[in-house]
């Protein structure tokens, strides 16, 4: 689903898409579902962009495809919510834990700029480790994570797990199947996320080694910046990580 809002300045509607001015992304969710499942699903979805934090969007989109190819089966990463009261303490935590996995001082800071500024993005940037180059072809979008959900018998222990912490919500539930896809791709090394909703203060990191770390505070209340970072290996092929993120259908367990 992709929930957006055509952006009205003084030009008019139709001079704002002529000049390329890009839609203001609302929302937008993703999985693999039942083919009996597909309308609750779509109605879910619907009503999220109806009542959204960022606004009222204009247009609704939503796409159906059928997966022909047999999911990749990738593991469901731990997850642990850390201590954090501030936006200072949660860079402090970002630079810490992303250092110690070979990401340099510049691709972090470089990271974060993409995070906290006003341009949101649709998905996700792509960030080389050393160099801190920006790698994504299209930088007002960046790289959608797509076909991608969770084992029915794997739902069941998070859902116990999540309950326990009081944190078995979609939000959670979402973000963690998304950063498990992504941190199953051998090429990625980390990912930072924020929320772009001004209500969700809440964000993490994720990798391979240290799982899914929840940071609370790490944005303040009312700020609708936010964003994905993927932190790339140097010396791999752009297009092949783009293909796994986005069309390779996996299910984590
Ligand atoms: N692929 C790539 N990037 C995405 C995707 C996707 N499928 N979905 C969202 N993004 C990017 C995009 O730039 C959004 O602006 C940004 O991430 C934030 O998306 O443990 O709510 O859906 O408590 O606002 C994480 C913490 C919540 C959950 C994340 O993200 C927890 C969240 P949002
Ligand atoms: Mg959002």
């Amino acid at each position: 689903m992709r929930a957006s809002k055509r952006v009205r300045t003084q030009n008019s509607e139709v001079r704002s898409k002529a000049i390329g001015v890009p839609d203001i992304h609302i929302s937008g969710a993703e999985g693999i579902y039942k083919e009996s499942e597909i309308s609750k699903i779509s109605n879910g979805y619907i009503k999220r962009a109806l009542n959204h934090s960022r606004g009222k969007p204009d247009r609704i989109v939503i796409t159906i495809e059928k997966i022909k190819q047999k999911p990749e089966k990738i593991p469901l990463l731990p997850v642990t919510t850390l201590r954090c009261n501030s936006t200072c303490e949660s860079d402090e935590i970002i630079f810490r834990n992303l250092s110690g996995v070979g990401i340099s001082k510049t691709a972090i800071t470089n990271g974060l700029k993409v995070l906290k500024s006003k341009k949101t993005m649709r998905g996700a940037a792509l960030i080389l480790i050393k160099s801190g180059l920006r790698i994504e072809p299209d930088r007002e979008r960046g790289v959608r994570v797509s076909r991608l959900g969770i084992e029915k018998s794997a739902k069941r222990g998070l859902a116990q797990r999540l309950s326990k912490s009081r944190i078995n919500t979609t939000a959670v539930k979402e973000a963690l199947t998304l950063a498990s896809k992504v941190a199953s791709c051998p090429d990625i090394v980390a990912e930072i996320c924020i929320s772009d909703d001004p209500d969700y203060t809440t964000g993490y990191i994720a990798s391979r080694i240290f799982g899914y770390l929840r940071i609370p505070n790490i944005k303040r209340y009312g700020n609708t910046t936010g964003g994905r970072v993927f932190f790339v290996m140097e010396g791999t092929e752009v297009a092949d990580i783009i293909h796994y993120l986005e069309d390779v259908p996996a299910l984590a367990s």
